[in-house]
């Protein structure tokens, strides 16, 4: 080719190619069903953080919110159609689109390890089918719930009281007696208040996010299950992505999920932070613990009589 003609190629297709770059960035949308900025909202933002720095020019998050701009019940739903791209949110949420989502609290294995055993994978075809998604990271784990309350038990007997529950807590509050109430997150501290609840299910760690420490004066120990709580990304938009783009999402996601690890200390910060409070640990013995479990398992296959077997296979010890 001629010297000049070449240059003058190489230019127009280096002026086309920054064009088309430019043109590529694209913009996800996301929502979180907890609270800004509060405890199992805080990994997806470093996550959507890093996303931002690492994606310049090519894919950025715009951050929607909390359960002030949707409610978390909604999210499932929101996000399988694509209201958002991306949501931060656990299984007891979008139980209305995917039971089979509530099912990871019971898991006994880290993540690393469903990774390699196949039960992120045969969780990953539920997401796809039922939720229209896909997991990217679970960034909340080694997290146990707790049952908390105003007025004191003598033992593993919740008959009389009435508890403010998600799915998570249903099966087992319920199988020892429990009436139980749904109320998202954003409600515990109101209905706290007005003696509308005697006590609710929560993970160790949060409680002063919201204020709750304030009407709390028992938890029960031992915990049980592990909390989980992931960043999804809708099907179609994931489908959308270059690989360059994928690759600032997934190494975001990977670096995140990696610190489900460090939880642990949250854990031990807040047990130590209860406990200044002046809130009074009622211990029960273990088999509190494998109730749970029991009543857990229960409660999956019987929502899903196809996939609860092989769940409970891939994910229990
Ligand atoms: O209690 C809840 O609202 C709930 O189900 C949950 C799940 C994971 C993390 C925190 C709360």
């Amino acid at each position: 080719m001629h010297g000049r003609v070449g240059l003058a190629l190489a230019v127009l297709l280096c002026m086309v190619a920054a064009g088309a770059a430019r043109a590529q960035e694209v913009t996800l949308k996301a929502i979180t069903s907890f609270a800004e900025k509060t405890f199992y909202s805080r990994g997806f933002e470093r996550f959507i953080d890093k996303v931002n720095a690492d994606g310049k020019g090519q894919v950025q998050i715009n951050y929607i919110g909390g359960p002030k701009a949707m409610p978390p019940f909604e999210v499932g739903n929101a996000l399988k159609g694509g209201v958002v791209d991306l949501a931060n949110v656990t299984g007891a949420f979008y139980t209305n689109v995917m039971p089979e989502a509530d099912a990871w609290k019971l898991a006994e294995k880290p993540m690393a390890e469903l990774r390699q055993n196949g039960g992120y994978a045969y969780m990953g075809n539920l997401y796809e089918q039922k939720m229209n998604a896909i997991l990217l990271a679970r960034h909340i784990d080694n997290n146990p719930f707790h049952l908390y309350l105003t007025k004191p038990i003598a033992g593993p007997d919740l008959s009389g009281l009435k508890l403010r529950i998600t799915p998570v807590y249903r099966d087992f509050f319920q199988a020892l007696g429990a009436t139980v109430v749904q109320t998202a997150p954003g409600e515990v501290y109101t209905a706290l208040e007005r003696g509308v609840v005697d006590g609710y299910g929560w993970p160790i760690t949060g409680i002063f996010d919201l204020g709750w420490h304030e009407k709390t004066k028992y938890r029960v120990d031992p915990g049980f299950y592990s909390a989980e709580v992931s960043i999804l990304i809708n099907k179609n938009a994931w489908a959308k992505l270059n690989e360059q783009q994928k690759r600032v999402i997934n190494d975001a996601a990977a670096w995140i999920e990696a610190q489900a690890a460090d939880v642990v200390k949250e854990n031990e910060a807040d047990i130590a932070k209860q406990k200044a409070a002046g809130i009074e640990v009622i211990k029960l013995s273990d088999e509190f613990r494998s109730k749970a479990y029991e009543a857990g398992w229960a409660g999956v296959m019987r929502q899903s009589p196809e996939h609860g077997p092989r769940l409970k296979a891939l994910f229990a010890k």
